[in-house]
């Protein structure tokens, strides 16, 4: 993919402060960090989203968001971690190769990563259940 981001930094077109790398994952810090050491990991091969990418590499992606929350924990003293991915142009997905954001969370830090909208009383979660099941 010669005009995605993630792919010009796994061929070293573009620098990245990296972190980790393996045969199929890269890490490396987000270039525009919402928090202290916010990581991107990338599979190295180009899949657009999730429902794109193998089994494997998620669960590699998976470890490697494990480890290096470890690192975050015991390094830069964070007291917590958002894992978060985004799938989709209606998911807020901004870069369109898969990626999962570690983001570090530290004692009344002001970031506010979670849901705060009102439940939709329209869904009928018995009608959901029924469809996906
Ligand atoms: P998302 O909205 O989930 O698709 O997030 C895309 C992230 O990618 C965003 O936090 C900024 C980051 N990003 C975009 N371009 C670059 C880049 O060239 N280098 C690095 N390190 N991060 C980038």
């Amino acid at each position: 993919m010669d005009d995605c981001v993630f792919c010009k930094i796994i061929k070293g077109g573009i620098n990245s402060y990296s972190l980790y790398e393996d045969d199929l994952v890269k890490a490396f810090l987000d270039v525009n960090p919402v928090s202290k050491g916010h990581i991107l990991v990338i599979p190295k091969e180009h899949y657009e989203n999730i429902f794109e990418t193998p089994d494997n590499v998620l669960e590699k992606i998976s470890l490697v968001c494990k480890k290096l929350s470890l690192i975050c924990r015991d390094k830069l003293k964070s007291t917590g971690v958002n894992i978060l991915n985004a799938s989709g142009k209606d998911a807020q997905q901004s870069v369109f190769h898969l990626h999962y954001h570690v983001v570090p969370r530290y004692e009344k830090d002001g970031l506010d990563l979670w849901f705060h909208q009102e439940a939709k009383g329209e869904i009928d979660i018995q009608n959901v259940y029924d469809i996906l099941v």
